[in-house]
């Protein structure tokens, strides 16, 4: 069994819903079990700021999937939750978005998938969640705790946990 670090967004419809329902699909399409599930963040929206705050979270899995089988399956389960890939700008509005961050420490760089993800170290709002979850973690030679300490945090709000 490998492990995986997978980051969470959307920004349109019931978001934090959608996570729930997103966790138990993955657990159950990825032959995995959830390890660690960080708190939802509000964040500013990145890339394009003229669309609603983003729902952001980070999860650690097991899985039984290679890293290849597991992009195919985070892509179907974006479908299944209303993502159209087809049909969407590049940073804009969407339901759900599941980004494989790393999977063990697995690296690669294809056309289709990159490993660890590129633009992590960026992205408090990936930073921020991961943190929660695996501030130790060393990824891409850097720990993740120190990698947030270099990025702003402005606007990111912890939201209560749901029920
Ligand atoms: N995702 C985007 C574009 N901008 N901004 C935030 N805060 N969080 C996201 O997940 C995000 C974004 C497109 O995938
Ligand atoms: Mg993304
Ligand atoms: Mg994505």
């Amino acid at each position: 069994m490998a492990r995986a670090l997978i980051a969470l967004g959307g920004n349109v419809g019931d978001v934090r819903a959608t996570f729930k329902k997103a966790i138990a699909s993955i657990c159950g399409m990825a032959q995995g079990a959830l390890l660690a599930r960080s708190s939802d963040y509000m964040t500013p929206p990145w890339g394009e700021p003229q669309q609603a705050k983003f729902v952001n979270a980070c999860i650690e899995i097991e899985t039984g999937l290679d890293p290849h089988a597991l992009l195919f399956t985070l892509q179907k389960i974006e479908t299944k939750f209303g993502r159209d890939r087809g049909h969407e700008p590049r940073w804009g509005p969407r339901t759900l978005d599941l980004d494989l961050i790393a999977y063990d420490d697995v690296s690669m760089q294809k056309a289709e998938l990159t490993l660890p993800h590129p633009r992590l170290f960026e992205r408090a709002f990936v930073l921020v969640p991961l943190a929660e979850i695996a501030p130790e973690r060393v990824i891409a030679g850097r720990k993740v705790a120190s990698a947030l300490a270099g990025l702003s945090t402005e606007g990111i709000e912890r939201l209560p946990d749901l029920g």
